[in-house]
C-alpha cells in the first residue's frame, strides 16, 4: 500500500449487523480511494451493542404487525460511540450527516450524491428486519442532519446494499478519485438524457459493424448522431426524463453530470 495522502476528503462510518457486507468498498476505484486515505472508511458491528447472551438488536413492534424491528437501545449506544470517535479524529465541532437507508426514504439521486460528497462526514445506519425504531431518527435528528434515503422503488432485505450504492456514488465524485480519462468522459455526456450507445474494436464483430458515422471522422456529424441516439433511447427507456422540459436544465445550466434535476 502507498503512504496515505493529506486529510481525508470524506469520513464514512457504517453501522451494520453484517460488517462483511461492506467489504466490496475496499475493491476497485473506491477501494483505491480508501487505501489512499481520500475516503476514511470505518465499519462498525451493531451486534457489539446487542442485549443479553444472544446480543439481540431486535424486538416485536408495538401495535402488532409482521416481523421484528431494530430496538433503539443498541442504535443509541453505537451512534454515540461513532460520533465520539469521529469527533476525536475530526475535531469537536465536526457534524456527522446521518443517512438511514429505508424503503420509505426520499429518493437517492445524483444530485444528492453531489451534496453528500461535500459534507465531510457521513454516518450510515443500516437497518435489517422491518427497519429501525423511529425514535432513533427523531433523537439524532435534533442534533444532526438526518436523511432517510431510498435507492429505488423495490424492497431490499436491509440497508447494506443501499449503503454500498450511496458510498460508491458519493465517493467517486471526490476530488482525485476519478482518473482524467473518466472525468473527461463524464463532462462530455449528454446531460438530462441517457447515454448514447458506444462501441470499441473490432470494427466488425460476429458480422455486426460499428455504425459507419463513428468511423468516418466527421466530428460534427458524430456529435449530432450521438445526441439523436441519446434522445431516442431516453424516449424509449425513460420517457419520464423527457416528460417535463421545465424541470430540465439547459446544456450550460449546471455542472452536475449524472441525471436530470428533480
Ligand atoms: C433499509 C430493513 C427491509 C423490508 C416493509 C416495505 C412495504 C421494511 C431500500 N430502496 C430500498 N428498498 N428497500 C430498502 C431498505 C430495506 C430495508 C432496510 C432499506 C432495513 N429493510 C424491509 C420490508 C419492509 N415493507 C414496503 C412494507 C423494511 C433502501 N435504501
Amino acid at each position: 500500500m502507498t503512504a496515505p495522502e493529506g486529510a481525508p476528503e470524506l469520513r464514512v462510518d457504517v453501522v451494520t449487523v453484517f460488517p462483511e457486507y461492506l467489504a466490496p468498498l475496499r475493491l476497485s476505484l473506491i477501494g483505491r480511494a480508501v487505501a489512499r486515505g481520500v475516503v476514511d472508511l470505518h465499519v462498525h458491528d451493531l451486534r457489539r451493542h446487542g442485549v443479553g447472551v444472544h446480543r439481540a438488536v431486535d424486538d416485536a413492534p408495538f401495535g402488532g404487525g409482521p416481523g421484528m424491528l431494530m430496538a433503539p437501545g443498541p442504535w443509541g449506544d453505537a451512534l454515540d460511540e461513532v460520533v465520539a470517535a469521529g469527533r476525536a479524529a475530526l475535531g469537536p465541532a465536526a457534524t456527522p450527516h446521518l443517512v438511514f437507508p429505508s424503503p420509505a426514504g426520499r429518493l437517492f439521486t445524483q444530485r444528492r450524491a453531489r451534496e453528500l460528497a461535500a459534507v465531510g462526514w457521513l454516518v450510515i445506519g443500516c437497518g435489517r428486519y422491518e427497519g429501525i425504531d423511529e425514535r432513533v431518527l427523531d433523537e439524532y435528528g435534533e442534533r444532526f442532519p438526518v436523511l432517510p434515503l431510498s435507492i429505488g422503488d423495490y424492497v431490499l432485505a436491509g440497508g447494506e446494499a443501499a449503503a454500498l450504492v450511496v458510498v460508491e456514488a458519493t465517493a467517486r465524485l471526490l476530488p482525485g478519485v476519478l482518473g482524467n480519462a473518466e472525468s473527461l468522459a463524464e463532462e462530455s455526456h449528454e446531460r438530462g438524457l441517457l447515454e448514447h450507445p458506444a462501441y470499441t474494436r473490432p470494427a466488425v464483430w460476429r458480422g455486426r459493424a460499428v455504425p459507419e458515422v463513428l468511423t468516418g471522422g466527421d466530428h460534427a456529424r458524430i456529435a449530432r448522431w450521438r445526441r439523436e441516439q441519446a434522445l431516442r433511447r431516453t424516449a424509449e427507456r425513460r420517457p419520464d426524463l423527457l416528460a417535463d422540459p421545465e424541470q430540465r436544465p439547459g446544456p450550460a445550466a449546471r455542472e452536475d453530470t449524472g441525471g436530470p434535476r428533480r
